[in-house]
């Protein structure tokens, strides 16, 4: 397995946009030959109401964000909206809760219902619910569970200054448990937070680093937000984004890169050179989590003028 350098991915961050982007669509290329990209859609199954503090999060309880805690959605209304996915042309299904960590109990026990009933549609399924131990990730697991999304969201050293109820050797712990139950890994990170390239480049360093390597990797731009502390940072520079995504797309040959947060401010050049870059899956459907998303026939007509295509349901949903 690699084992990057701080140098080396520094020295690939820092090449010329169209060589990078010649070596990332290439290093694509050989491995994803099938021109897909995957649709996914988020829905938030417990929104708001967030003990952590992340600075980015409309979610937490800390910000005056206007986003109040809900109640938990309920299976079968969980299920509608995966079906309508489906319907729509996703392929994997992702549920969030603004969780601090998993606790075991009725709210749990709920989401492993919903994650069977994914299953059970034919559709990928993932989850975000903060920390979890070895058990509640068996638990995942058995009830099908293809992926867990936890994103490490920055470097080590930028974490702190983002984020204080918890640290980034949490974040790891987690995401060795998830690996060690047998569900795939999602994790990425956001951009457009103050960091510094080098926190960039530690953060993808970190994750390629990994082994195995994340199947999955969502990479975010900063949705700024009012009432967070982040609401009033610099729009982040789209030419960063598909720089993000091209050295992602080298450090992690095999994974699938999420083009994630952020598109509804990216003009339709800007996503198309992300997918140039290696992205190849979106957030699909008019809503994140909480903040909007481009409209699914925007995104269709993008997919189509790309040359590219929306990838169709597998026979059986595993991750792949
Ligand atoms: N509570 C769980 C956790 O933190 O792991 C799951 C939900 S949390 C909303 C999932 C991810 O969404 C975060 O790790 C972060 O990367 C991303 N996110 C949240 N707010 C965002 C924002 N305003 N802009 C971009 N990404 C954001
Ligand atoms: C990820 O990396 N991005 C998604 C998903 N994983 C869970 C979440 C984006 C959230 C953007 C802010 C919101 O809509 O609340
Ligand atoms: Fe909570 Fe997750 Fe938002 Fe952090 S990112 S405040 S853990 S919902």
């Amino acid at each position: 397995m690699p084992s990057f350098s701080r140098e080396e991915v520094r020295a690939l961050y820092d090449q010329p946009l169209l060589p990078l982007l010649d070596e990332a669509r290439r290093v694509h290329l050989s491995h994803h030959p099938d021109n897909e990209v995957q649709l996914c859609t988020l829905l938030s199954v417990k929104t708001g109401g967030c003990p952590e503090d992340c600075s980015y999060c409309p979610q937490s309880s800390h910000y005056d964000t206007g986003t109040n805690a809900e109640r938990m959605l309920d299976v079968d209304h969980v299920l509608a909206s995966a079906r309508r996915a489906k319907e729509l042309g996703s392929t994997r299904f992702c549920m969030g809760a603004a969780w601090r960590e998993v606790k075991d109990g009725p709210a749990f026990d709920r989401v492993v219902e919903m994650v069977k009933g994914v299953k059970d549609l034919g559709l990928e399924a993932c989850v975000t619910l903060g920390m979890l131990d070895e058990k509640q990730a068996k638990k995942l697991a058995d009830a099908g569970l293809d992926a867990y999304n936890h994103n490490l969201d920055t470097s080590r050293e930028h974490y702190r200054s983002i984020i204080k109820t918890r640290t980034f050797d949490d974040r790891l712990r987690t995401l060795e448990n998830v690996r060690k139950a047998g569900i795939t890994v999602c994790s990425g990170g956001i951009i457009g937070m103050g960091e510094t390239a080098d926190d960039r480049c530690e953060m993808l360093r970190t994750l390629a680093n990994l082994e195995p390597q994340p199947e999955s990797v969502p990479i975010n731009a900063l949705v700024p937000v009012e009432g967070t502390p982040l609401a009033l940072q610099k729009p982040v520079d789209p030419l960063d984004l598909v720089r993000m995504i091209a050295v992602a797309r080298i450090l992690m040959p095999k994974s699938r890169v999420r083009l994630s947060a952020g598109r509804s401010s990216l003009s339709r050049e800007a996503q198309m050179l992300c997918m140039l870059a290696g992205a190849n899956s979106i957030f699909y459907g008019d809503k994140l989590l909480t903040t909007p998303n481009p409209d699914e026939d925007d995104d269709l007509a993008l997919i189509r003028d790309a040359g590219l295509q929306a990838m169709p349901p597998r026979a059986s949903a595993e991750a792949e």
